[in-house]
Order: C-alpha cells, then sequence, then structure tokens
C-alpha cells in the first residue's frame, strides 16, 4: 500500500491550533502506541497532548488495595516525553473503572472511604506531579436528568455512585481538597458529560452544573476547571446560545473552560452516502467547537483520533448497527484525516 509522504502532509492539527492559540490532543491507549504504527504516527502528527484513555482510572491504578500498578500510565508518559508532548489527567475519582475492593471499601463507613480516597489521591498524585498538570479530579458527578439517555431514578442531583452513598455530596469537596493538598499547584478540573446539546435534559444538566460549581466556589472548595467532555450526537439539536451561556457563566466564575472528550455519533439511520454522512458531521464539529472557541476555550480534546480503535466502535451500546461505524473522530478507521479533521482545522484556523 502506498503511503503519501510525511512531507507531502498538510500540517497536523496540533500545530494548527497552536499557531491560534489553542492546544488540540486526543485520549491515547498505552498498549496502541507500542503495537501500532500507525496509530503511534497519527498521535505524533495529529496531538500536541494526548489523555489516557483508561491507564489512569482507579482500577487500572490501584486494582488491588495497596498495590499501584503504573507502568500502563508510564508508557504514555514516557512517549509524552520522548515527544515532547503534555499530558493531562483522567480520572481520580469516578464511579466507573472502580475496582470491587474499593466500592467494597466505600461501603464501610465514611472513615474508610475517607481513608482510601486519600491514599488513592495522594500516590496517584506524587506519581504523575513531575509530568501531569491538570487532572479530571472529579468525574461525571452529576445525575442524569429525566429524559436523558440513562437518567438516574429520584430528584437528586448528584450522581447516586458509591462516593456519594459513602460521604454525601462533601466527597467532591474531599477529592478537591485532597488533591489540592496533594499537588499545591495542580490545575483540578471537575469533568462532566451530557451537558452540550440543546435538550431539555442537558438544560437541566447544565443548571444542575452551575449550581454545584457556584456551590463549591463560595465554600472556598478548590476548583480551577472545567471539562465538557462533548459526547455529541447528531440525534440531538445542537445550538450555539446555550452552550456559549454556560461557558461564559462558567468563566465568568473564574474558572478555565476545556473540551475533554470529543466525539460525535452518527444517527442509525444516517444516510448511505459518506459525502452525505461527513457533511452533517463536519457540520456538527465545527458549530460545536468555533462557539466553544468563541465562548473563551483554549484546549480541545477528541476522544481518541481514529474511528478504528474509538468506543464508537468497540462499545455495543453506542456503536451503529453494523456493518457501518460512527465516523466520529477526525481520523477514519484507516487514519485517513475525515471530515471532522477539516471542521477541525477550520474551527482552529478561525479562532
Ligand atoms: O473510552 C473509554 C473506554 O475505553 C473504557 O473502557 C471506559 C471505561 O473505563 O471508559 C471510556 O471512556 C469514558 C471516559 O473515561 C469518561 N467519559 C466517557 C468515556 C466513554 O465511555
Amino acid at each position: 500500500m502506498s503511503r503519501p509522504a510525511a512531507a507531502s502532509l498538510p500540517t497536523g492539527l496540533g500545530a494548527i491550533a497552536r499557531q491560534n492559540g489553542i492546544t488540540f490532543g486526543a485520549a491515547v491507549q498505552s498498549g496502541l502506541l507500542a503495537t501500532d504504527a500507525d496509530y503511534a504516527a497519527a498521535f505524533r502528527r495529529e496531538a500536541s497532548m494526548v489523555v489516557p484513555e483508561w491507564e489512569g482510572k482507579w482500577g487500572a491504578l490501584q486494582p488491588t488495595e495497596g498495590e499501584f500498578d503504573t507502568a500502563p500510565l508510564d508508557g504514555i508518559l514516557a512517549w509524552a516525553k520522548a515527544q515532547e508532548r503534555l499530558v493531562r489527567g483522567h480520572a481520580l475519582v469516578w464511579h466507573q473503572h472502580l475496582p470491587a475492593w474499593a466500592e467494597e471499601a466505600l461501603g464501610q463507613g465514611p472513615e474508610r472511604a475517607t481513608s482510601i480516597m486519600q491514599a488513592h489521591i495522594r500516590r496517584v498524585l506524587a506519581h504523575t506531579r513531575a509530568s501531569i498538570r491538570d487532572w479530571d479530579v472529579v468525574n461525571e458527578v452529576i445525575a442524569d436528568p429525566p429524559g436523558s439517555d440513562t437518567p438516574q431514578a429520584g430528584d437528586l442531583e448528584l450522581r447516586d455512585s458509591p462516593f456519594l452513598r459513602a460521604l454525601g455530596p462533601a466527597y467532591i469537596d474531599e477529592a478537591l481538597r485532597m488533591a489540592r493538598r496533594a499537588d499545591p499547584l495542580l490545575r483540578l478540573t471537575l469533568n462532566e458529560y451530557g451537558i452540550e446539546e440543546d435538550t431539555p435534559a442537558a438544560a437541566e444538566k447544565r443548571r444542575r452544573l452551575l449550581a454545584l460549581v457556584r456551590d463549591l466556589l463560595s465554600r472556598g472548595v478548590p476548583l480551577d476547571a472545567v471539562g465538557l467532555q462533548g459526547h455529541l450526537q447528531l440525534a440531538k439539536p445542537f445550538r450555539p446560545e446555550p452552550l456559549t451561556a454556560l461557558i461564559t457563566a462558567l468563566r465568568q466564575a473564574g474558572l478555565s473552560v476545556l473540551i475533554t472528550e470529543m466525539d460525535i455519533r452518527e444517527t442509525a439511520d444516517a444516510p448511505q452516502e459518506l459525502a452525505a454522512r461527513d457533511a452533517l458531521v463536519n457540520e456538527r464539529a465545527y458549530a460545536f467547537v468555533s462557539t466553544a472557541l468563541a465562548a473563551g476555550v483554549r484546549t480541545v480534546f477528541t476522544w481518541g483520533l481514529s474511528d478504528r480503535y474509538s468506543w464508537l466502535t468497540t462499545d455495543p451500546s453506542v456503536a451503529m448497527p453494523a456493518p457501518r461505524t460512527h465516523r466520529g473522530l477526525p481520523l477514519d478507521a484507516s487514519f485517513r484525516r475525515n471530515a471532522m479533521w477539516e471542521a477541525l482545522r477550520r474551527a482552529f484556523a478561525g479562532a
């Protein structure tokens, strides 16, 4: 198979973004960096920053209590150092990818819950202090309102998680304070999904998010940034105004706002024509990213670079009915630049 020579390829998204004062990065997997040369080349070409897709999660780092396994994360850190790329961290406190022992310990009373959170955060941040300067400290803490894809029962505004059951809403304060103490200059980020689109459920989640961060800040809880994941769906309407209003309100509260996990799910009845499908993805990606940039976002991450390894391809709960796969990342399953790549280029160039 003949490939275009590297020199003939236009500049990557990372460089295009940088020329316009923006950082572009993508979620990466350590194993693939080591085993798939095309994958590694794509990251070298396109991403100025990376975030571990799973290697920074609790279950990956501390599968057994007190026994930390940093090897997969270290693979990414070593690659990033060699390639002079920055790394952000994801995710210290999250209800998923939590090992059974931790879930059990969280159920053994507030003291035990606090102590395992403390130990985990301290140990992980001590390890990444020299290499990671921005961590998702708390991830997906807001309950999905009625009308969401996966609504939570009851009218609780915070997600019913093992952490909430152990410590109540204060677990969020605790996690952020622990992170601040463990690494005082670290940027502390709260990361959330389901808040970008123009649906009643997203509007309610935006309200909950703003109420939460305003409450945290008013009580002096340390928090520096909010990550909007940006897992978009073409089946849901998008309008710039609600997103602009959210980002503006967060920035007025003194927080930075990042796009942390962008990708796009097509509809099950997407057109057959590739060009027609791509036009829809391109339009949505441009509308979303250009709106975020105009509102002051300066960091954009996609959740992977290529459709080949995307959770939108590999996770049956979100995959497109076979044989088609979502074209929801900047590179297609053969690592060719596609519609989203072009939309990001255009949005970065115009910022
Ligand atoms: O893409 C990630 C997938 O490979 C992992 O198996 C899964 C569980 O750790 O997490 C996926 O990433 C999620 C991210 O951590 C948080 N936001 C939603 C992402 C997609 O599910």
